[in-house]
């Protein structure tokens, strides 16, 4: 029997081990799958730690997620097409739910599953080789519970370890001699440390854009963003301004590229992540910036020099779980024999082409439709459930427009499933007065908090 090695249970190895289920509940066999997993729970990013630095095995901790996190864009885009919300919740909820009932949705679908049992917690994999001779993966792993290192052989291997982990930290002239904390996004936990604070923002993307919200949310005294190369321009409180180019620092100011300068508590470098998978010998390992069409993986997936190597979740991420399920169950009809790929020469160039349209995209909108293209490219040729994608599209583009109408009040929205046709409901409280991101508090109904109040 062949075996196949799933490094990381985060969405994307979850994916995996869902894919080999389906096809197994169809009767097809299967390779037998080990998943490695370092932390002690699945879910990658959406396990929340109060951990930052190192975890208590002494492993860099993974998870960048913080408290009060909610989803950044509509549920809706990223629905499993095989386990609906309304299967999940019983149900229809709000479209923007915070991080602890998103993790809950994704555990329900590998629950029920039951592929668990696939899973080595506390097993950090330390190095994979490929042996020619043998055409076989030695996979090292340490595992923490025994505090054993051992190494297993296998025919494939899954790489499904996430890339919003290794933070990217620029330096800045003065910044061995800023009186107050500087952190980078990957260590912002709990928003209320920077409560009557005047924050800066360095970076101009998703994390500068939710972490300035979350001070802004609890009470930060004043945030300041800036910018490289071109600012997030929504529309901000009175109380956040948005600069160009930091220059430097010192003891309490920073000074920006247009002459400006602010006096400053902490800094927060929300300066993006570093693709970084050190436990892959050299010639396995995946280099490339966080784009959505990487090099060197064929349908973006199979690694080219050795299709029985597979990178999962490795793009920028407009789509993700559902994004996530094509990719697992394309890579798992390419390890069953299902999918014939082309010669080395065929993948590369396949792939450049894709590489190059990407350089070609002007705007958000443009980029939706070409990662909904690759979806669904993977998915027609799966037995994974089609969807309309360009509904996912437009409903993106909703999304988009209700930013920019009210970057504070966005979360507010509702859309429709694309799955089940359900409408969303409004979430019981706005997003900027719901200060308790707990499961409990946002799954409460109507009722409940009537009942609560009289
Ligand atoms: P991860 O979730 O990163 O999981 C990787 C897993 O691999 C982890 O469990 C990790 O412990 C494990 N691992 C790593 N190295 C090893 C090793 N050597 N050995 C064993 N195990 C290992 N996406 C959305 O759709 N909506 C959002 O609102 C959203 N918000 C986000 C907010 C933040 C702050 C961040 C950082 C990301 C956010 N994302 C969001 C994107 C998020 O990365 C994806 O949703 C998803 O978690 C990616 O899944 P993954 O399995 O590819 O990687
Ligand atoms: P991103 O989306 O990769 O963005 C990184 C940002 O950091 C981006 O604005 C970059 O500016 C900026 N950056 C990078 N290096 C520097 C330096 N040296 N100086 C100033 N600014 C810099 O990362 P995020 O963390 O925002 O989002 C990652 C995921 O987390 C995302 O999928 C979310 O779901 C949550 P640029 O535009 O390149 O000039």
């Amino acid at each position: 029997m062949k075996r196949v090695a799933i490094i990381g249970a985060g969405p994307s190895g979850m994916a995996q081990l869902r894919a080999f289920q389906s096809a197994q509940s169809k009767g097809i066999e299967i390779p037998e799958m080990v998943c490695f997993e370092k932390q002690a729970d699945w879910g990658g990013q959406w396990n929340y730690t109060w951990h930052t630095g190192l975890d208590k095995h002494g492993e860099p901790v993974h998870s960048s997620m913080y408290r009060y996190l909610w989803s950044n864009g509509p549920k809706e885009c990223l629905e499993f097409a095989d386990y609906t919300f309304d299967e999940h919740f019983g149900r229809p909820i709000g479209s923007y739910p915070p991080r602890a009932v998103l993790w809950d949705y994704i555990k329900g679908r590998v629950e029920k599953a039951d592929v668990r049992k696939y899973v080595r917690f506390n097993s950090a994999v330390r190095h994979v080789e490929f042996h020619p001779d043998s055409k076989q993966f030695s996979v090292t792993v340490h595992n923490h519970v025994t505090d054993e290192v051992y190494t297993e052989t296998f025919d494939f291997v899954v790489v499904a370890s996430g890339h919003f982990s290794t933070p990217r930290i620029p330096e800045y002239e003065g910044f061995g001699s800023f009186g107050g904390r500087i952190l980078h996004a990957h260590d912002f936990r709990d928003a209320l440390e920077f409560k009557g604070k005047n924050v800066l923002l360095v970076g101009s993307s998703y994390s500068a854009e939710d972490i300035g919200s979350q001070c802004y949310k609890y009470g930060a005294k004043q945030i300041i963003s800036c910018y490289r190369s071109s600012p997030m321009g929504y529309h901000w409180p009175e109380n956040w301004s948005e600069r160009p180019q930091l220059l430097r620092v010192d003891q309490t100011h920073a000074y920006f590229a247009d002459g400006s300068s602010a006096e400053i508590d902490a800094i927060i470098l929300c300066t993006g992540y570093l693709h970084s998978f050190p436990f892959m010998s050299e010639s396995l390992r995946l280099k490339t910036d966080n784009i959505l069409y990487p090099l060197h993986l064929y349908q973006g997936v199979v690694w080219e020099v050795n299709p029985q190597l597979f990178y999962l979740g490795m793009q920028d991420q407009w789509y993700s779980f559902n994004m996530f399920d094509a990719q697992a169950w394309y890579a798992r009809d390419v390890m069953l024999g299902k999918i014939a790929l082309p010669s080395f020469a065929e993948m590369q160039a396949d792939t450049q082409a894709w590489h190059e349209q990407e350089k070609t995209l002007q705007d958000a909108a443009a980029m939706f439709k070409f990662q909904g293209d690759y979806i669904m490219r993977l998915i027609d040729q799966t037995d994974y459930p089609s969807f309309d994608i360009e509904a996912v599209r437009l409903t993106f583009l909703q999304w988009k427009k209700h930013k920019q109408e009210n970057i504070m009040a966005f979360r507010d929205n509702t859309y429709c499933s694309l799955m089940t046709g359900t409408m969303a409901t409004p979430h019981h409280t706005p997003w900027i007065d719901a200060l308790d991101d707990s499961l409990e508090a946002y799954l409460q109904t109507e009722a409940d908090l009537q009942q609560k109040a009289g």
